[in-house]
């Protein structure tokens, strides 16, 4: 069997995290061990590295944050946040220069917890992000996240992309089976249901990490935006516009009327970006093909896949763990 990515396995902990493990929570799933910190799952080696990232990220003011549940559309939220910020040096999609089109937006906007702090306590930082301002990532939910940020009141934007959690289930099913060369299985699909819907899986439980972006963004609408890839999806145009506001780089009436924001959205639609070179045959550092980031992109492909009974348990908890939160998932 291939050898488990990195944030996966067990072997990059410190005597003193393991410390501190021996005092959480633990499972494991057919993967391998999980703990649960802040009151969400990781794999050991990714916990090492959201505390290499709490206590050593040096946040600056303008540094803007795209948080996701996995498989919730980061890599669309990425290209569309990058387009947006460099916008004013490339004409959209400008073929020689654009660095959309020359590396996957994986490539551009690290994951703090994947990218940046899995193989180090102390990475060097001009290697990440160049971009001013700098964009980073995460899947941490947002309570976790803030603690790097340092200052509660911190400026730092954030942007959470939430997806109807079916879904975003569905997606992580196949991403999964395709880096393990394996076919897409029911079982597989069952065992990651069941992990799903008791919370012990990697960045669950899904209803606590939606719902603490969720409560960030009614706090302080300034700092978290919260939006939906079913939006996105449906009316482009009016979220792209609305990422662009909040971002603090709003479209001038110029670029609205020459059709930049059409643009941007060709520029970063799953068929076009799938289609790219590097998309076809570039890599991650973890050796994960850039192309097991785009697959259908679809709404409702779940319907596929989850019996009627999975799909009542699913949305029995969600019902229950949110109720009262105006939260929907
Ligand atoms: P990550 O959490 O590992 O970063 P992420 O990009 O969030 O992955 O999720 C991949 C999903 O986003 C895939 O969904 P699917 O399996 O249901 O098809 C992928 O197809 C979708 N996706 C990626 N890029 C785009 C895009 N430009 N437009 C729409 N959907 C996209």
């Amino acid at each position: 069997m291939a050898k488990l990515p990195m944030n996966l396995r067990d072997d990059n902990v410190s005597e003193e995290t393991k410390n501190l493990i021996s005092s959480l929570p633990t499972d494991e799933d057919s993967q391998g061990k999980l703990c649960k910190y802040q009151g969400c799952w990781y794999y050991y080696n990714t916990l090492q590295a959201v505390i290499n990232f709490q206590t050593n990220f040096q946040p600056q003011d303008t540094d803007i944050v795209l948080a996701s549940f996995p498989k919730s559309g980061t890599t669309w939220l990425k290209a569309l946040s990058i387009a947006i910020l460099e916008r004013a040096k490339h004409h959209s999609n400008d073929p020689l220069t654009h660095p959309l089109l020359s590396d996957n937006p994986h490539g551009i906007v690290p994951f703090f917890e994947i990218d940046m702090y899995l193989q180090t306590a102390t990475p060097d930082l001009t290697k990440f992000s160049t971009s001013t301002p700098r964009l980073f990532s995460t899947h941490m939910p947002l309570h976790t996240m803030k603690e790097g940020l340092k200052d509660k009141d911190s400026p730092c934007k954030v942007v959470y992309l939430c997806r109807n959690i079916k879904d975003a289930l569905i997606s992580r099913w196949y991403f999964r089976c395709k880096y393990q060369n394996k076919e897409a299985a029911g079982s597989i699909l069952e065992s990651m249901f069941e992990s799903f819907c008791s919370g012990v899986s990697f960045y669950g439980p899904f209803w606590d990490h939606a719902h603490s972006y969720w409560s960030g963004s009614l706090e302080n609408p300034k700092q978290v935006l919260f939006m939906r890839f079913e939006a996105l999806k449906s009316e482009p145009y009016v979220q792209v516009k609305r990422l662009a506001e909040f971002l603090g780089y709003p479209f001038t009436k110029e670029e609205e009327e020459s059709g930049l924001i059409n643009k941007i959205v060709e520029l970063c639609s799953l068929r076009n970006l799938s289609g790219l070179e590097v998309n076809k045959t570039g890599k991650t550092w973890m050796n994960v093909d850039y192309d097991s980031y785009f697959r259908k992109g679809e709404v409702g492909d779940w319907k596929n896949y989850l019996t009627s009974e999975m799909e009542n348990k699913i949305d029995m908890i969600i019902e229950e763990k949110l109720k009262g939160s105006g939260l929907r998932l």
